[in-house]
């Protein structure tokens, strides 16, 4: 576990693209404490569609993990993130109605959408494995990397916000992604490359969605 894993060779050979998604404006803004409050509610509203379309897609690796995976324990990790995000969602219902915001009413934006049917075209039994973990690592990475930034030291993060934070930047939720990010390099290491490849693209079009997700913060509509 101690050895540099084909993921770790990602992050540095796109370090430009993985900061692009992990240290956007709108995490400085929410690091700096000049958020715009009504930047951070379109984030949260929209954030909340995007976590419910992720059960789906978290379930079908679960299914993958059960049967392409020689290690029972991916599939108690994965089933920690099913979990994870039924807290997440009762989450997000509190923190809307402390923010004044209706998730019933909610219009899911363009690159919502868009991030949702890629998550939707890794649903595919087409897609391997190790491609559909390695796009859920660098998922929950981006944001655990993210947020955590926002509760360095240095940083001077609106109490209001540090909850929010709090909920992927907290040690508990980095050790998960650890643990998401030996699967995927197990996985990775005992994968074809052409799998290999194809993840590689996989995680580059996460950090896209990413930044487009976070641009969404500052939408006119
Ligand atoms: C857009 N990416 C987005 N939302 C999230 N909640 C996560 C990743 C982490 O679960």
């Amino acid at each position: 576990t101690n050895k540099i894993g084909i993921v770790d060779k990602w992050l540095k050979k796109h370090s430009v693209a993985y900061s692009g998604a992990t240290r956007h404006p709108f995490i400085h803004s929410i690091r700096h404490g000049t958020v715009d409050l009504s930047s951070f509610k379109r984030w949260l509203g929209q954030d909340y569609v995007f976590v419910r379309a992720s059960v789906p897609f978290l379930a079908s690796v679960l299914l993958k993990a059960w049967k392409e995976s020689d290690d029972s324990s991916d599939v108690e990790v994965i089933l920690g993130g099913l979990a994870a995000f039924n807290d997440e969602l009762a989450w997000f219902k509190k923190e809307a109605s402390k923010w004044d915001v209706s998730l019933s009413d909610v219009v899911p934006l363009d690159a919502n959408l868009r991030y949702c049917s890629f998550l939707e075209s890794l649903m595919s039994s087409d897609i391997e494995y190790t491609v559909a973990i390695t796009a859920f690592w660098a998922s929950e990475t981006v944001y655990q990397d993210s947020f955590a930034h926002c509760l360095e030291d240095n940083s001077n993060t609106p109490e209001e916000l540090r909850e929010t934070c709090e909920r992927w930047g907290n040690d508990g939720f980095g050790q998960y992604c650890l643990s998401l990010r030996e699967i995927a390099n197990r996985s990775l290491e005992k994968a074809p490359a052409d799998v290999v490849s194809k993840a590689e693209v996989v995680f580059l079009r996460v950090l896209e969605y990413e930044v487009e997700f976070w641009n969404m913060s500052h939408a006119e509509t």
